[in-house]
């Protein structure tokens, strides 16, 4: 019996060591981010296309809009629009979500994905058509809620009025293939 109680004793003790080991440790140790599950990963890839968060099995990631941190768009993409990486990495295999902030006029050529893109619409105006050629009188304007889903393959082009805020989910690695390769931002026009 009295074993225990000096085993009991001595658990409290250490029990004790930690704790003030752990209040005297630097300040900077308590600066996580609200995102709980993991820690933050930098991806070296595309810019912009950090990666905020990976889920796992136990816990829920939470992303406030103060969490996201807003990069450059990737060269495919037409320059002026702000991309931040909510969910997964967009250049990697695997479910991705990110936010485009995009400026008044800002527009994407026809284009297809390999994978199906779902876009909803969180301020602004996303003037968003289907078909090989930007004809404008053929687009449905979608404002906050709006939501679309592009099948892969789908040929579709867009266009934002007012600064526009979407969040696009897929799944990577994420490809935007141009209908016409002029189209290209990445090809020396940007
Ligand atoms: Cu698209």
């Amino acid at each position: 019996m009295k074993k225990y109680l000096l085993l009991l004793v001595l658990g409290l003790v250490c029990a004790l060591i930690g704790l003030r080991a752990q209040t005297e440790s630097p300040a900077g140790a308590s600066t996580t981010t609200t995102t709980g599950a993991t820690t933050q990963a930098e991806s070296p890839a595309a810019s912009g296309m950090t990666t905020t968060t990976t889920p796992t099995t136990d816990q829920h990631v939470v992303v406030t809009p103060a969490d996201l941190k807003w990069g450059d768009t990737p060269p495919k993409l037409p320059p002026g629009a702000k991309l931040a990486v909510l969910e997964g990495d967009p250049t990697k295999p695997g479910p991705f979500t990110i936010r485009v902030k995009a400026p008044s006029g800002w527009k994407v050529a026809p284009h297809t994905h390999p994978t199906t893109e779902k876009i909803t619409v969180l301020s602004g105006t996303f003037n968003i058509g289907s078909g090989p050629t930007a004809d404008s009188s053929n687009t449905k304007a979608l404002k906050a809620g709006g939501f679309v889903i592009l099948p892969a393959g789908m040929q579709h082009f867009a266009s934002v009025k007012g600064e526009t805020i979407f969040q696009v989910s897929s799944e990577g690695p994420f490809v935007i293939n141009y209908i016409n390769p002029q189209d290209d931002p990445s090809l020396g026009k940007r």
